[in-house]
């Protein structure tokens, strides 16, 4: 069978023709116009970047090289025992455009499981941070220092050819989705399970399997299968998110994987972004506390008054481009649904009822563009039910999971010879000057 670097080397050469061609025939082609609005409502719509993995529609939600959420639920080979997607086939996915085969996508995960293992020093570096340093911060600390063994610098301090950047990107890239795991559940341990063992990486497990197993799930095979569809689903949302284009950015300046893709994770950790599942579960939690588990429709509206009256937003609510409940939160809400456990337990039942009044509260209150829920509504609150509780450690998931994406593009990116951004930006003066002229 073929493998993931035999696949994009036959893949590469077709992109790299197709970008020939559209650069040749349509660059001065208009696509769009660029309001003031664009420029003072942070580019919101704005058509300037290039994004192969992913489209998203503003109704119909992502589409991963045109598949739909349910249908990689279809065709995406799952773990051995296991229904849900796993990580490695949505990367391999999102890197070549093709659906791997079973077999494909396992050698993957053995070559991961492979790899899985942190050097030495980032073990100690990362022991030696203190448990009150939000594990975000941890975890982008961590991704930053493994640049210490990056392929791709070491090629470029020798000089290597612009044609063989991709390849060492990939190398560098495969090396950080693989040691994910064992960084983010090295942080969980420390910072919540002080002086508890780690288990050894199982190269017989896919990459979630073991990232659930070193986090001390690994029994929970419900749990475990929540989180291959979770992160599998939040790999990628196109590149105009504040993490994507975080690592889109700083990959564009030729740092390597490892810098580009710790600087999209202090994207990811702000609360308007990634922390918002972290929010959430504080929210609804809040919620519970006040008004109690047995709460009627009424009850959550005049909560959510007074979360908007206070100046905030609700946390899960909501979206940049978005304008339709997010297929992402229907498809973790109808796993939900299938296991009897968890249509019972009462956090997720509360998440389902705040589902059912918020969009007509937001749409009264009018000021959100989408009324409806977000990923970030709904993905916790099974972490939260099986014990995993910590939500602080919430947007680490999402940060293992939102590399598949990023690291894709950063091979895209360097085998299409993208160059380094830079957008022109005015001050308001100069901006009255344009107008006026
Ligand atoms: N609750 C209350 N007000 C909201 C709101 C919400 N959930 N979502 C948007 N608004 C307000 C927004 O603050 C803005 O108010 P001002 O004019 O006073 O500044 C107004 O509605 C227009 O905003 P918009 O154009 O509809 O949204 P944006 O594109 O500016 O922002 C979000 C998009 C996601 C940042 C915003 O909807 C939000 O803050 N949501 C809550 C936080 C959240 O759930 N983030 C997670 C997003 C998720 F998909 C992810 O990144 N993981």
């Amino acid at each position: 069978t073929q493998s993931l670097r035999e696949t994009l080397k036959e893949v590469i050469p077709r992109k790299q023709e197709q970008l020939k061609k559209l650069k040749l025939e349509h660059s001065q082609a208009v696509v769009g116009e660029v309001k003031v609005e664009h420029i003072l409502g942070g580019m919101r719509g704005l058509k300037a970047m290039l994004w192969e993995a992913s489209v998203l529609d503003p109704n119909e939600g992502i589409r991963f090289h045109g598949l739909s959420i349910p249908d990689c639920q279809k065709v995406l080979p799952s773990a051995p025992g296991g229904k849900e997607m796993t990580a490695e086939s949505m990367l391999w996915l999102l890197m070549t455009g093709q659906v791997p085969t079973v077999e494909q996508s396992r050698e993957l995960s053995r070559e991961l499981a492979e790899k899985g293992d942190l050097p030495a020093f980032v073990e100690e570096l990362l022991d030696s941070l203190p448990a009150n340093l939000h594990p975000m911060t941890q975890l982008g600390i961590g991704v930053a220092a493994l640049n210490r063994d990056s392929k791709f610098q070491a090629a470029y301090e020798k000089g290597m050819k612009k044609s063989e950047y991709w390849t060492y990107t990939l190398e560098d890239c495969i090396d950080l989705v693989a040691k994910l795991p064992a960084l983010a559940a090295r942080i969980y341990r420390n910072v919540y399970k002080p002086g508890t063992d780690l288990a050894p990486i199982d190269k017989n497990l896919d990459l979630v399997g073991n990232y659930s197993n070193l986090l001390g799930f690994g029994n929970n095979q419900t749990l475990t299968e929540y989180l291959r569809l979770y992160i599998a689903l939040h790999g990628d949302h196109e590149g105009g998110n504040a993490s994507a284009h975080t690592s889109h950015l700083v990959g564009s300046t030729l740092s390597d994987p490892y810098l580009s893709y710790s600087a999209a994770l202090y994207a990811l950790a702000g609360p308007l972004h990634g922390l918002a599942n972290q929010e959430v579960l504080r929210w609804q939690l809040a919620m519970q506390e006040e008004i109690g588990t047995n709460v009627s429709h009424d009850d959550i509206k005049a909560y959510l008054w007074r979360t908007l009256k206070g100046g905030q937003v609700v946390p899960g609510y909501g979206h940049g481009v978005l304008r339709k409940p997010d297929p992402r939160f229907i498809a973790l809400q109808e796993f939900c649904q299938s296991i009897p456990e968890l249509k019972q337990s009462s956090i997720i039942q509360l998440v389902n009822k705040t589902f059912e009044v918020a969009p007509d509260v937001l749409k009264e209150h009018g000021k959100t563009k989408n009324p409806y829920p977000n990923v970030d509504a709904t993905s916790g609150c099974v972490l939260y039910h099986y014990g995993l509780t910590e939500f602080k450690y919430y947007t680490v998931i999402f940060g293992v999971s939102r590399a598949l994406g990023a690291v894709t593009q950063l091979v895209w990116a360097r085998a299409l010879g993208l160059p380094i951004e830079r957008p022109k930006s005015y001050s308001m003066d100069a901006l009255e000057g344009l107008i006026k002229n």
